[in-house]
C-alpha cells in the first residue's frame, strides 16, 4: 500500500520512481488490479488516465510521458514527437503498445465496487475505448494474416529482452553502427548485468525510430521486426472473455466476444511446439517458430478452451519451470543454455507473469498450486522490498525496488 502511495503521480502510478518516471500501459492495468482493494475510485482513475491517452486509431500507448521528466528516460517524448503524428492524443506518448490486459483490469475494478463504478459511469465510458483498442489489434495488427496480432518491437511484448526475440532481433540493424552510443539513463538506477545490453538497445532504438518515421502506421512492409507472441495473443483472448462480461454488465451481447476468444484460441494452435511443451513466438517475416521455452508460451493456460492445457501444465511442473520448487515462475527455461538468473526477462521471475499463472491455475481448478504460488509471490515481495524481479532459484532480488506492480499484485493476492 505504501509503495502504491509513494509512486503515485497525478491520476496514475509510476512503475517505479527513478527507473520508470512515466505511465506504462500494462503496468497501469496491474496497478489498478491491486488498487481496487484500497480505493476503487483511484483504480478507476488509473485506467481512465491511460484510456484518455488513446490514439484515434484505437491504440493504447506503451508509455504516456511526463514532459518534466524527459531527461530521465530514453526514448522519451522528444524522441517520439507524437504530437506530429495525425491521430495522436493531446498528451505525448510512445507510438508502440503493450499487452492488452486492460479489459480484464477494467472488469475487476468495476466488480470491486459496482455502485461507485455506476455512479461515475466508469464501465460505460471505458467500454467504447476498450472496443476501439481491440479493434485496432484486429484491423491493424494482423500482419501475418492468420488472425493473431503481431508485435512490431520487443517492448510491445512487455518482456523486452526475452530470448524469444534473439533470432528476429539478429536481423535488425544496430543504430550504434557508425553512430553515437545509445543513451542509457536506466543504468543510473539498475546494475548493467541485470538490464538489456547495449547491443539490444541499439536494435530497440533502430526499430522505434523506423516505426516513428513511418508515422506509426503499421503498414510499413519493410519493418524489420514483426512477430506473433503467444502471451500477447493469449492475453488478448482473455481480454475478449472479460469484454463478454463487460458487455453483459452493460446489458449488451457477450456472444461476439466469446466467439473472438475462441477464434484467437484456435489461431494460437500453430504456435504450439511439441518439442518445447509450450507455445512459441513466430517470426512473421520468416515464418519460423522460435525454439525457446519462455513464460510467454505458458500464458495460453489462461484460456478455458485450450486444447494444449495438459501439455502446458506438465511443462510448468517439469524441469523447465519447476512449479512448486522454483521461487516463482522463471521467465525462461531453467534448463536452457542461455538461462540467466539475474538478467531481466532472460531467467528471473516477475510478479506480473507469476500472478497471471496464479489466475490460470485457479481457473483450471489447480487451487492448491495457485494458492502456494500466490503465497510465494507475496512472501518474496514483502521480504525484498517489492523487487522488480527475483532469482527463480534462490530468490535474490534484482532490478529496482518498491516496484509498483509487485506491490499491487501482492496486495491483490492477500485479499
Ligand atoms: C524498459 C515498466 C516496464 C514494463 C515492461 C518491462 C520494462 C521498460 O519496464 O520495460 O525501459 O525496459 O520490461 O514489461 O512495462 O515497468
Amino acid at each position: 500500500m505504501e509503495v502504491l502511495l509513494r509512486n503515485r503521480a497525478a491520476l496514475h502510478t509510476l512503475p517505479a520512481t527513478g527507473l520508470y518516471p512515466h505511465q506504462w500501459s500494462w503496468d497501469s492495468a496491474f496497478t489498478a488490479i491491486g488498487l481496487r482493494h484500497v480505493s476503487p475510485r483511484r483504480a478507476q482513475q488509473e485506467l481512465e488516465s491511460l484510456l484518455g491517452a488513446q490514439w484515434a486509431d484505437g491504440r493504447l500507448p506503451q508509455i504516456v510521458f511526463d514532459r518534466q521528466r524527459d531527461e530521465d528516460y530514453s526514448p522519451g517524448a522528444a524522441f517520439w514527437r507524437s504530437e506530429e503524428i495525425p491521430g495522436s492524443p493531446a498528451v505525448p506518448t510512445a507510438g508502440l503498445v503493450q499487452p492488452p490486459v486492460h479489459a480484464r483490469a477494467a472488469l475487476a475494478v468495476h466488480r470491486a465496487d459496482e455502485a461507485e463504478s455506476r455512479r461515475r459511469g466508469f464501465l460505460e465510458r471505458a467500454h467504447p475505448r476498450l472496443l476501439a483498442w481491440h479493434g485496432y489489434l484486429r484491423t491493424r495488427r494482423d500482419r501475418g494474416g492468420r488472425g493473431l496480432a503481431s508485435i512490431v518491437h520487443p517492448w510491445e511484448s512487455g518482456m523486452d529482452n526475452s530470448p524469444a526475440w534473439d533470432g528476429p532481433l539478429s536481423r535488425v540493424p544496430d543504430v550504434r553502427a557508425g553512430g553515437p552510443g545509445v543513451p542509457r539513463p536506466d543504468l543510473r538506477h539498475a546494475d548493467p548485468s541485470e538490464r538489456p545490453s547495449n547491443a539490444e538497445y541499439g536494435r530497440y532504438l533502430h526499430l522505434a525510430a523506423r516505426y516513428r518515421d513511418h508515422r506509426c502506421d503499421d503498414a510499413d512492409a519493410g519493418h524489420e521486426f514483426v512477430c506473433e507472441d503467444p502471451a500477447f495473443n493469449a492475453l488478448w483472448a482473455d481480454a475478449e472473455l472479460a469484454m463478454a462480461e463487460v458487455a453483459a454488465a452493460l446489458g449488451g451481447d457477450r456472444a461476439p466476444h466469446e466467439a473472438r476468444a475462441r477464434e484467437l484460441t484456435a489461431a494460437l494452435e500453430p504456435l504450439f511446439s511439441p518439442a518445447l511443451g509450450t507455445y512459441a513466438a513466430r517470426d512473421v517475416r520468416t515464418g519460423e517458430l522460435q525454439r525457446v521455452a519462455t513464460v510467454a508460451g505458458l500464458l495460453p493456460l489462461l484460456l478455458p478452451h485450450l486444447p494444449r492445457a495438459a501439455e502446458l501444465l506438465a511443462t510448468l511442473r517439469g524441469p523447465r519451470f519447476r512449479l512448486g520448487t522454483a521461487v516463482m515462475v522463471p521467465s525462461h527455461d531453467l534448463t536452457a543454455a542461455g538461462f540467466d538468473r539475474a538478467r531481466y526477462w532472460r531467467g528471473p521471475s516477475w510478479s506480473s507473469t507469476t500472478w497471471l499463472l496464479v489466475q490460470a491455475l485457479r481457473g483450471r481448478g489447480a487451487v492448491a498450486e495457485a494458492r502456494a504460488l500466490g503465497a510465494q509471490l507475496r512472501r518474496s515481495a514483502l521480504q525484498h522490498g517489492f523487487a522488480e524481479y527475483v532469482d527463480p532459484i534462490d530468490g535474490t532480488p534484482h532490478g529496482t525496488r518498491a516496484f509498483t506492480w509487485t506491490a499491487a499484485l501482492a496486495l491483490d493476492l492477500e485479499l
